[in-house]
């Protein structure tokens, strides 16, 4: 059963685990993995961190014979953790593909939330909970930010209300905790959010050191707009990983050498980053698309070593695509993603291989199922993917000038232009495209790509401000989450885009880099701005 310091850790490998497992070892604690049910039953405390699609989650469970060792550890009233979907199956079922029967403990059916009137679905990012009653681990939560990411959700009934122990507005109020005794589950991703998620872990982890008092003041609010650091990685010419940084996409000094513009340690940034409060760390490995990045394993190490101590979501793309290498050996999108997932990556990014997906898809008007876009998706769910887009702005006189959506612009053109459309790229902004931003981010939410992250060469570290037009257009255009990127230069920047625009969050890199502003005068600057933000 092991010591006293072990925690059992229920993990069927689909998705990212490592995270939790870091922050489990941060709190002084040894992971012992569940291999038969028995080890189950034989837990002092059991963390269950549902990931993945739910049929899938069951199926292993009954196939291990393990559904009905959970329900007797959990019927015991054994100490029991689950997260997310471990939640979830919980319940009696869920809609997910389904109905998909679940453990059953816990009285209703996990639904999808209702995008129907303009909500975006999936529910990334931080929002507060509204305590209902004493929810122990939850102890000094109330008003802080917790980070979610899910499609689908439980929701409190009379037939539930004695497990309900904190609820979340999105759209509706759906069941964020739920408590009987000894058994936890929570929907949101403690190991994601930050010191407070770390706190809810100790308090599991040391019951003793909980003091449950009167159950603490929630108020209910809604999704914070979320601060982004982005950190492109590339080798230099010396062969070291360094965080670079371009104009319009151009990384090399303008000097006699041309050299790599060298900003940093990706991992060291990382990690300043994450002490500075941002909500989430990209990494995009900018020259992915020509190298291997299965081979380029020092990428996979930031990753690795990155998760160690960032407990914020963490991102990373460039180079997600089918590969064969020298030795003829074929590796799959999925290959290459899940390698990233299990070295602590939270999300993949996929740039140029989506705009091709994209461009068969529209000509063909069939999804063929086959792209790295829909298999990553249909496995590891589609909260887990983003589609980077890279685009550049065309202008034009009017909009019959191409079969695109343009948009009127704000500034008219070097020619007196009224009109832009924004053509898309591939290979790191070299090479255009005959498909517009606007029809790639339609096409890529229906192949199943849960978030945009929405660049715009043009503006790349300009520091004049994201491109207002460009992300209203895509922003109202799709009913995923959407990223604002490129051209942050001062706080005022992130307030305007978020007024202006549809976005549910903004990345930046060079002013982080150059340490012109600090992560946390954006939030203040936000906050300041009635903008709700995770402080
Ligand atoms: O095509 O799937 O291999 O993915 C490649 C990825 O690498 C894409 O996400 C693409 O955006 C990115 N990328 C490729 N080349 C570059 C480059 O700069 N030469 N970086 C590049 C993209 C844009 C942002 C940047 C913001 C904010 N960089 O990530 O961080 O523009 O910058 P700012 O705040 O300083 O203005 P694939």
């Amino acid at each position: 059963s092991g010591g006293d310091n072990a925690v059992t850790l229920l993990d069927y490998g689909a998705g990212n685990v490592r995270s939790l497992r870091n922050a489990i070892r941060r709190l002084g604690f040894d992971i012992k993995d569940v291999q038969t049910p028995d080890d189950i039953l034989k837990a002092n405390r059991l963390i269950f961190p549902g990931v993945g699609a739910f049929a899938a989650a069951m199926n292993f469970l009954n196939e291990k014979g393990m559904a009905e060792a959970l329900c007797d550890y959990i019927n015991n009233d054994r100490p029991f953790l689950g997260i997310c979907l471990g939640l979830q199956l919980l319940f009696e079922s869920s809609e997910e593909n389904g109905p998909v029967k679940g453990l059953g403990l816990i009285p209703g059916v996990v639904g999808r939330f209702d995008s129907s009137e303009g909500l975006r679905v999936p529910h990334i990012g931080w929002n507060s909970l509204q305590i209902e009653k004493d929810a122990g681990i939850l102890d000094d939560v109330a008003s802080r930010h917790v980070y979610f990411v899910h499609s689908y959700r439980a929701m409190p009934s009379d037939n539930n209300e004695e497990w309900v122990t904190a609820t979340c507005n999105y759209g509706d109020n759906f069941i964020a905790s739920v408590r009987r005794g000894n058994v936890n589950a929570v929907q949101f991703h403690p190991e994601k959010s930050g010191d407070v998620g770390l706190s809810i872990l100790r308090r599991f982890l040391h019951p003793k050191s909980s003091i449950s008092k009167k159950p603490a003041e929630g108020k209910a609010s809604k999704l914070a707009k979320r601060v982004i650091a982005c950190l492109d990685v590339r080798a230099n010419d010396k062969g070291d990983l360094v965080v670079t940084k371009g104009d319009q996409y151009d990384v090399r000094e303008q000097t006699e050498e041309n050299e790599v513009r060298n900003l940093g340690k990706p991992v060291e940034l990382a990690g300043q980053y994450y002490e500075d409060g941002a909500d989430e760390i990209s990494f995009l490995n900018i020259t992915g698309f020509r190298d291997f990045p299965l081979g380029d394993l020092p990428m996979l190490q930031v990753l690795r070593f990155a998760s160690e101590n960032v407990f914020v979501p963490l991102t990373v793309g460039g180079g997600i695509r089918d590969f064969t290498d020298a030795n003829g050996r074929h590796y799959t999108s999925l290959e290459v993603a899940s390698e990233y997932f299990r070295s602590g990556a939270d999300k993949i990014s996929i740039g140029s291989d989506a705009v091709y997906a994209a461009e068969e898809y529209l000509q063909t008007g069939v999804k063929s199922g086959k792209s790295s876009l829909e298999q990553i998706s249909r496995v590891y769910g589609n909260q887990a993917v983003v589609v980077s887009i890279d685009p550049r702005r065309v202008y034009i006189n009017t909009p019959n000038d191409v079969p695109f959506k343009s948009v009127k612009v704000t500034n008219l053109g070097p020619n007196g232009e009224a009109y832009a459309w924004y053509q898309c790229t591939v290979n790191g902004g070299r090479e255009g495209r005959p498909i517009g931003a606007y029809e790639l981010a339609k096409a890529v939410q229906e192949l199943g790509a849960g978030e945009i992250l929405l660049n715009c060469i043009d503006c790349d570290g300009q520091g004049k401000g994201f491109d207002i037009d460009l992300v209203k257009l895509i922003s109202d255009a799709v009913s995923i989450p959407v990223i604002a990127s490129s051209g942050a230069g001062s706080p005022e920047h992130f307030s305007e885009v978020f007024k202006k625009t549809n976005a549910s969050a903004a990345l930046a890199a060079g002013i982080f880099h150059r340490k012109e502003v600090p992560v946390l005068s954006v939030k203040e600057h936000l906050l300041k701005e009635g903008i709700e933000v995770r402080m």
